[in-house]
């Protein structure tokens, strides 16, 4: 347990091209929900929500943005909104997702008000909706132009934004009542055409949240935590299904995860967060911090179950991959 510890504190000091999971984004800087894009300037962008320290219930402020070329040394652009900055909301800057169209950069957010009564659910007066902030640049300021949520109802959170090669936006969210619905963004990114429409999720539809959406090889895949902590996923022929149940991708560790999944300079890549003691921090609790480790498929399109390893994509830059098996690409 002591060895655990001392390797603990010493990945936590490592910030250069030593660094492995969790993902050196910066000292004593608690990341999570991270959503992973490669932009046109060729970097590996990833969006995050932001932990204060030992915080309860998920009162969380503001949402940071990093690149990285190589996966292992990444440049921290710091807050590029807080929901200061929103006149509809005042906490819970949760799961972000990002989107580059029409030249902008867009960040889906959701963010919210109230507290949520945990002896007594009906007093709660929580409420979240999402958010869409728009900048010229990737590393932000994002600013929310349309100074309001895309709905009030139903109380969603946890968006994923996926753009299709024709320019469509699809938006996704984990709603109350709304779960494995869809509804497609307008061309201008500032509201969302019609209500959400619930998807064919072929009759199997557990508790979930923070889904994302990519597309590979003509295939379109819908994953998600499923239970909030098991990576699990679907397969389509389109992005808005009918989807068909594939199974579990990595296995629940000791809290809720959230992903990403991505493909950079050919490689699959799939962002997470870890809950991990933090020794010499304030609070004793454990702490969420992002990861990354890479993603395998099989010839037929499935995602090859993968654990979490120490290594993670520490070797990207040389075309090292530890989690690669003779069976996968
Ligand atoms: O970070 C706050 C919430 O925890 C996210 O929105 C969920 O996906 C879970 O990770």
């Amino acid at each position: 347990m002591k060895f655990i510890t001392l390797a603990f504190v010493a990945l936590l000091a490592t910030t250069d091209a030593q660094a492995r999971n969790p993902l050196a984004l910066g000292q004593n800087l608690r990341t999570a929900d991270p959503s992973g894009h490669v932009w046109p300037d060729g970097g590996m962008w990833l969006y995050t929500s932001h932990d204060e320290e030992c915080q309860a219930d998920f009162h969380m402020k503001d949402w940071y943005a990093f690149s990285s070329t190589d996966l292992v040394s990444w440049t921290n652009h710091g807050a590029v909104l807080s929901v200061k900055d929103l006149k509809w909301a005042d906490d819970y800057a949760w799961a972000p997702d990002a989107a580059y169209k029409n030249g902008k950069y867009y960040l889906v957010f959701p963010a919210g008000t109230g507290v949520k009564d945990r002896q007594d659910p009906k007093r709660s007066t929580k409420w979240m909706g999402i958010g869409i902030a728009e900048s010229s640049s990737p590393a932000g300021p994002f600013k929310d132009v349309i100074g309001a949520p895309l709905w009030r109802k139903p109380y969603a959170n946890d968006p994923a934004l996926f753009i299709d090669d024709d320019g469509r936006a699809y938006l996704y969210v984990h709603a109350s009542g709304a779960d494995y619905h869809v509804v497609e963004m307008a061309d201008d990114m500032r509201s969302v055409k019609g209500a959400l429409q619930k998807m064919d999720m072929g009759g199997y539809e557990p508790k979930m949240e923070g889904p994302w959406v990519f597309k590979r090889d003509g295939r379109y895949y819908f994953t998600m935590p499923e239970d909030n902590r098991t990576l699990s996923y679907y397969m389509a022929s389109s992005p808005t299904g009918p989807w068909t149940y594939r199974g579990v991708f990595m296995e629940p560790e000791n809290g809720n995860n959230h992903h990403s999944i991505v493909q950079y300079q050919g490689r699959w890549v799939l962002f997470y967060h870890r809950w991990l003691d933090v020794p010499g921090a304030a609070c004793s609790k454990k702490q969420r911090h992002v990861a990354a480790e890479f993603l395998h498929f099989n010839a037929d399109g499935t995602i090859r179950k993968i654990g979490r390893t120490e290594e993670g994509v520490t070797g990207f830059a040389n075309g090292g991959n530890v989690n690669r098996s003779p069976a996968t690409e």
